[in-house]
């Protein structure tokens, strides 16, 4: 995904982020992401995992997130 997003929606999107990032060190992990989405289902997590995960740390960085977020558009 080589698209460039408008400075608003990546604003929004950093906003989301920063909403779900409890602790703000800039990285959602999937406790962070559980205590914003409690209804999470394991299923949709793993495939979060596996598809947004990018770099397979086991944590969200904000270029994921959006790279994810973006590709919902
Ligand atoms: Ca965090
Ligand atoms: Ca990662």
């Amino acid at each position: 995904m080589s698209q460039e997003l408008s400075h608003e929606r990546f604003e929004a999107l950093k906003r989301d982020f920063d909403a779900i990032d409890d602790d703000g060190d800039g990285f959602i992990t999937e406790a962070e992401l559980l205590s914003h989405f409690p209804g999470l289902p394991p299923e949709a997590i793993g495939a979060l995992d596996r598809d947004a995960d990018v770099d397979a740390d086991g944590r969200f960085s904000l270029e994921e997130f959006i790279r994810l977020a973006g590709a919902r558009d």
